[in-house]
């Protein structure tokens, strides 16, 4: 394929499970299988929608081979790719034979094939519910709030990046009041929902979009980074980052 501009394979995280670890944790960081092969994760290293993913299959211990697709370039509107995602989009992973696209249905599946059940996605019919509405959260409001006014930001686009400035206010004030209430957004452990919601709240200062006034979600933002496995998301010395 034409597609391809750099691999990294990430085999597996090198930090060992200590046997102190309570083991809530320690079930959250290690998968109940591993996929035959290193997962074939097609991405932008910029995009948000993409660490989600990385940050996923980290966290869950399952080796990656990582493909750069080259989206200035288009390879995501080549046919080899379009076979893919017929949406033209990144992210996608191949795990042998199946291919998924859209990030929040790959935090899904990764989660369900191979966290331990009940473990990322939660535990309960309510919880369930709960963790959806945050990843309708993240193709919404997070989407054209904060990730919008980086990107606006980040490819200088000639857009007046006020609306979604103001709508990532919107989106951190309700976050900010909610965890109060809890450590993670559906509860006391960590699920999808915190990993489709973290990557662009963690760089929304890219896009001029600042965290100050928001000691709770910056302290979950730290909670999410402690957890073992962690990968951050590549930053850029722009906006308030700069
Ligand atoms: N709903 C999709 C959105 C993915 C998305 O917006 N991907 C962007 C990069 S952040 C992309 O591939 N843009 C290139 C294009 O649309 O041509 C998901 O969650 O995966």
């Amino acid at each position: 394929m034409q597609l391809c501009l750099f691999i990294k394979i990430r085999l597996t995280n090198t930090m060992p499970i200590s046997l102190e670890q309570p083991l809530q944790k320690a079930m959250q960081t290690t998968a109940i299988r591993q996929p035959a092969q290193a997962i074939k994760l097609y991405r932008y290293a910029a995009s948000g929608h993409c660490h989600r993913v990385e940050l996923m299959l980290s966290l869950l211990n399952v080796p990656v081979e990582l493909i750069d697709i080259d989206l200035p370039a288009k390879a995501q509107k080549t046919p080899e790719f379009l076979a893919m995602n017929a949406f033209g989009q990144v992210p996608v992973i191949q795990d042998g034979d199946t291919t998924v696209s859209d990030s929040n249905a790959i935090l899904v599946y990764l989660a369900t094939r191979y966290a331990p059940a009940g473990a990322w996605l939660g535990s309960d019919p309510v919880a369930m519910a709960q963790v959806q509405r945050w990843l309708s959260v993240a193709a919404g409001l997070l989407a054209f709030g904060p990730a919008l006014a980086r990107v606006i930001q980040l490819f200088k686009r000639p857009t007046n990046p006020d609306e979604a400035i103001s709508r990532a206010h919107q989106l951190l004030a309700v976050m900010e009041s909610h965890l109060q209430q809890s450590n993670y957004l559906v509860g006391s452990q960590p699920t999808i929902a915190d990993i489709a919601n973290y990557s662009y709240i963690a760089r929304a200062p890219e896009g001029n979009v600042d965290l100050t006034p928001y000691p709770q979600v910056r302290a979950w933002l730290g909670r999410i980074e402690a957890l073992p496995g962690f990968v951050p998301m590549v930053s850029h010395p722009i906006g308030l980052a700069a």
